[in-house]
C-alpha cells in the first residue's frame, strides 16, 4: 500500500529525539519544585499528562489533515505547544476556570469536554456548542470561558472571573494564556491592572514563542515581557514552556500563591 503525505505527517517519519533536547530535560528533573509536581501527580497523574499531550497532537494532526485535503481552509495549531497548555490545566483544580485561545484548545478537552467540539466547531455543524456560529467556543459547565477572535481580550474577561472568586470568598483561581504579541494590546494592560489593583486570583500565562502570527517578534521586547509582572506589581514566575513537568510545577506555585490570597502571577513560558 501506500502511505500519502496529505495523511501522514512527514514529521514523523525518521523522527529522532534530538539528545541536547533530551539532555537539557532530564537536567531539570532534579529541582524540588519539580520533585513536588512529581509527588503530587503520582504515576496516573504523569500518565495522564502524557495522554494530554497526545490527544493535543492528534487533535491538531486532524485539523492538518482536514486542511491538506480541503475540507476546511484553515487551521490554528498548538504542535510544539502542547505543554504550555497540557501542564498548566492538570495543575489546577476541580472548580477553576480556564479561557484558552485558539491555540491553547487542548486546555477545553483537558478540562472535560469532549474533543468533538472542536470539530464541530471547525465544521460550523450545527450540533456543537456554538451551533454552528463560531470555530471559538468553550463551555462554562466545563469551566472553559469562550475565546473570541481579538487575541488579549480574554485577560479582562478571566480577571473578571478572579473577581466573583474573590468576592464570593471561593478558593478558585482563572488562568489564560496570552500570546507575547498579543501582551501589547489595551486588553491586556486592562485586565492586568484590575488584576492587580484588587489581587485578584489570575494567572496569565505569557506563551512567548518569539513570533506573533509568522511574524518575527523584535526582540527589544525581551526585556519588557521578562519585566512585565514587575511593571503590573505582580508576582511574576518563569518556566520552560517546553518542559511539561516545570510548566506543571510553576501553575501550581502560582495557584498556591492565588490561595494565599495574594492573588495575581504573571507567568513566562
Ligand atoms: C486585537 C487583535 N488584533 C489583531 C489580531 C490579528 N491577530 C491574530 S493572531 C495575531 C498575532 C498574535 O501573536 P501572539 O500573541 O504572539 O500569538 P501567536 O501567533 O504566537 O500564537 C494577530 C495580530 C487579533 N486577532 N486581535
Ligand atoms: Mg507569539
Amino acid at each position: 500500500m501506500k502511505i500519502y503525505p496529505a495523511y501522514d505527517p512527514p514529521e514523523y517519519r525518521e523522527w529522532q529525539p534530538d539528545p541536547k533536547v533530551m539532555a537539557d530535560y532530564s537536567a531539570r528533573m532534579g529541582e524540588p519544585e519539580i520533585e513536588k509536581s512529581l509527588q503530587s501527580l503520582g504515576e496516573q497523574g504523569l500518565e495522564n499528562l502524557y495522554r494530554g499531550l497526545i490527544r493535543a497532537r492528534i487533535h491538531d494532526i486532524t485539523l492538518k489533515r482536514w486542511v491538506r485535503t480541503g475540507v476546511i481552509t484553515k487551521a490554528w495549531l498548538g504542535t510544539g505547544e502542547e505543554a504550555v497548555t497540557v501542564g498548566a490545566c492538570h495543575a489546577l483544580g476541580d472548580g477553576d476556570v480556564v479561557g484558552p485561545m485558539i491555540r491553547n484548545a487542548a486546555a477545553t478537552f483537558e478540562r472535560g469536554l469532549p474533543m468533538e467540539e472542536s470539530f464541530r466547531s471547525y465544521l460550523a455543524t450545527g450540533d456543537g456548542v456554538t451551533k454552528g456560529r463560531d470555530l471559538h467556543f468553550g463551555d462554562l459547565k466545563y469551566g472553559v470561558v469562550a475565546p473570541i477572535s481579538h487575541v488579549g481580550d480574554l485577560v479582562p474577561v478571566c480577571a473578571g472571573f478572579a473577581l466573583s472568586f474573590q468576592l464570593r470568598q471561593e478558593q478558585k483561581v482563572a488562568l489564560t494564556w496570552v500570546g507575547d504579541g498579543s501582551t501589547r494590546t489595551g486588553a491586556v494592560h486592562e485586565g492586568l491592572s484590575l488584576a492587580s489593583a484588587r489581587r485578584l486570583p489570575l494567572i496569565v500565562m505569557v506563551q512567548d514563542n518569539a513570533v506573533a502570527l509568522g511574524t518575527r517578534r523584535d526582540p527589544r521586547l525581551d526585556d519588557s515581557l521578562r519585566g512585565m509582572a514587575a511593571s503590573y506589581g505582580v508576582t511574576g514566575l518563569e518556566c520552560d514552556g517546553n518542559h511539561i513537568l516545570d510548566v506543571h510545577a510553576c501553575v501550581r506555585q502560582a495557584r498556591e500563591i492565588g490561595g494565599d490570597g495574594e492573588g495575581r502571577v504573571v507567568l513566562l513560558a
